[in-house]
């Protein structure tokens, strides 16, 4: 049986969830509270982070790399374009969510109001709540901007950059840090997403001590 070590909000195992179940591969979800240093996790993956998948025989972890892996091994459906220019733009988009949008907004907002309380790990530092919450809004103007111009974030088609972008802001919105009134553009598409079989799991999770928001589940937000 196929497995994901995870943790519910955590944006990388989201992308990685996604492509999964795009691809209807069947996996076995178990939570992995890597922050506990278990050491079959740390055999599994000696980098101590999830996502870690098994799979055809092997262990991987590294969102992307896995990404990849899994668009190569089970290339139906395809998300990701076969001209080379479109493929360089999907890349460059998900290191844009997974990188810049990660330490801009998911790490100020998510990892000071959840995980610091989930790990015990202190009270979340107002300084960066208060700066993840302004730079938000720029990053859903820029994705407004890119979704002027184009269907999907890098293209006419779904590709692993929605799916990036989508983790982010599907686990922000978990915690009511998005404001989807901002642009109608971003708000459509996260609604067309959103609707996706594969995004089941993903608006089903409950994390202890944080009960989602009505609106998070609710396919017309
Ligand atoms: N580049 C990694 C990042 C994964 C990552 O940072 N995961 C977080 C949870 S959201 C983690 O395991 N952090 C533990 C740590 O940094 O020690 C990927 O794409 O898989």
């Amino acid at each position: 049986m196929n497995r994901l070590f995870h943790v519910p909000l955590s944006p990388f195992c989201r992308k990685v969830r996604l492509s999964l179940a795009e691809k209807r591969i069947e996996v076995e979800l178990v939570e992995e509270r890597y922050w506990e240093q278990d050491p079959d996790f740390l055999r599994r993956n000696p980098a101590a982070k999830v996502p870690v998948l098994k799979i055809d025989g092997k262990i991987m972890a590294e969102s992307a790399a896995i990404c990849e892996y899994l668009e190569e091994k089970y290339p139906d459906p395809s998300l990701m374009p076969r001209d080379p220019d479109a493929r360089y733009e999907v890349r460059r988009l998900v290191a844009w969510f997974d990188d810049k949008f990660h330490h801009e907004v998911t790490s100020k907002l998510l990892y000071e109001r959840v995980n610091k309380k989930v790990m015990g790990a202190g009270y979340p530092d107002s300084t960066n709540v208060k700066s993840g919450a302004k730079t938000i809004k720029y990053h859903l103007d820029y994705m407004a901007w890119l979704l002027d111009h184009r269907r999907w974030l890098a293209g006419d088609s779904m590709t692993l950059a929605d799916f990036a972008a989508a983790a982010h802001l599907s686990s922000l919105d978990y915690i009511c840090d998005v404001d989807w009134n901002r642009s109608e553009i971003v708000k459509d598409w996260y609604a067309k997403i959103k609707s996706r079989p594969a995004f089941r799991s993903i608006l089903a999770d409950q994390v202890p001590g944080f009960p989602p928001p009505a609106h998070y589940a609710d396919l017309d937000f």
